[in-house]
């Protein structure tokens, strides 16, 4: 009879020899003498045997150990370095709190900064908000400091702009002429006087007269002989008596033509008025003269001397244009029987510059007119 093979798969190691020698008379013998000489039952030391042969020998459990072990360790590792990163953090902070960075606002002038006035930094102070000087023509109003500025309009600072090139408002009197914005100025005598050409509100002071001399409208040796001969005319008188040296027109006439449209523009729209010899005004402004009311009559000469009820050639509306009065043929006739229109010296009304026809070989006055400022 012989032993049944042990199976190989370890399963069966779990059984007990007391179940083989159940089965297998020969092994009793060898318990026994185990027994006698080592104390314990061949049970006992094959259960040890197995147990350290299951420990050492099973690779799985092994692997297993020995796998977690090493991943727990590499864990360890792998926790350094963020344990470092948050060191490299901390000494980073560290050095934040011993060394700031340079920056406008911290009260010191770093590389790159004009200024630094910490807290008081702002773009209407001496040092704006970005650490540079605050000067005229950067845009920002200076308004603190020992020279604040009226306005700063950056680029558009200009002497002839609202905001002058050293940042003051341009106003009337300075001497600088404004021709932008709201209120243009016509002129800028750096006064606040009446009288000298140049208003208190910086408009041009035109000055009127009623001529000394007496025409006829024709073409004879004592006619006006022209609209431009008129003119020379009123130039003449105006350069004999001394008056300021300006370009003198006459309000007068032809058929298609009047002062409205023969008139320099600037004073065809003048904003300013128009005075007497003595400065008294008979119109606050172009607008004022053309309305059929005067404010005085035109009856001073070009010396000042008084001229009343004396007729004028015009051919002229109130409103500057021809009045279809008659022009003398362009205040040319060669003959007595055309007609010129006429005004009065002594009227406010609008028979100032439209009364009457008279012949064009009558003497009468013209009305004579400073049109450049
Ligand atoms: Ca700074
Ligand atoms: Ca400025
Ligand atoms: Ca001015
Ligand atoms: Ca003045």
């Amino acid at each position: 009879m012989s032993a049944p093979a042990l199976e190989k798969d370890p399963m069966t190691r779990t059984h007990s020899f007391s179940q083989i020698l159940a089965i297998t008379p020969l092994l009793a013998l060898v318990q026994s003498a185990c027994k006698s000489e080592c104390g314990r039952s061949l049970d006992e030391i094959c259960d040890t045997t197995f147990d350290a042969s299951s420990s050492s020998s099973d690779p799985t459990s092994s692997s297993t150990t020995d796998t977690s072990t090493s991943s727990s360790t590499t864990a360890a590792v792998t926790t350094d370095p963020s344990s470092s990163s948050s060191d490299s953090t901390d000494s980073s902070s560290d050095s934040s709190t011993s060394a700031p960075l340079p920056s406008c606002g911290d009260g010191i002038l770093d590389p790159g900064e004009e200024c630094d006035h910490a807290h008081a930094n702002a773009d209407d102070a001496p040092c704006t908000s970005s650490c540079s000087l605050n000067f005229c023509g950067d845009g920002l109003l200076l308004k603190s400091g020992d020279s604040p500025e009226q306005c700063d309009h950056a680029d558009a600072n200009a002497d002839d702009a609202p905001c002058t090139s050293s940042c003051s408002l341009n106003f009337c009197g300075d001497g600088l002429l404004l021709k932008s914005g709201d209120s243009p100025e016509e002129c800028d005598d750096a006064n606040s006087l009446p009288h000298d050409g140049c208003s208190p509100s910086c408009l041009i002071e035109r000055l009127v007269f009623v001529s000394s001399a007496l025409r006829q409208g024709n073409s004879s040796d004592a006619g006006l002989k022209s609209l431009s001969g008129a003119d020379a005319l009123c130039q003449d008188l105006a350069q004999a008596a001394g008056l300021p040296p300006h370009l003198y027109m006459a309000w007068l006439s032809t058929k298609n033509l009047g002062p409205a449209s023969r008139f320099p523009s600037h004073t065809a729209s003048a904003r300013g008025p128009f005075l007497l010899i003595d400065h008294t005004p008979i119109a606050l402004s172009w607008q004022d003269l053309t309305d059929g009311q005067l404010l005085h009559p035109i009856d001073l000469d070009e010396h000042g001397q008084t001229i009343t009820k004396s007729t004028v050639w015009t051919n002229t509306s109130p409103n500057g244009a021809p009045a279809d009065k008659g022009d003398c043929d362009a205040w040319n006739s060669s003959d007595g029987d055309p007609k010129g229109g006429v005004g009065s010296s002594s009227a406010t009304d609008t028979t100032w510059t439209e009364l009457d026809a008279n012949l064009c070989a009558n003497s009468a006055r013209i009305y004579c007119f400073q049109v450049t400022p």
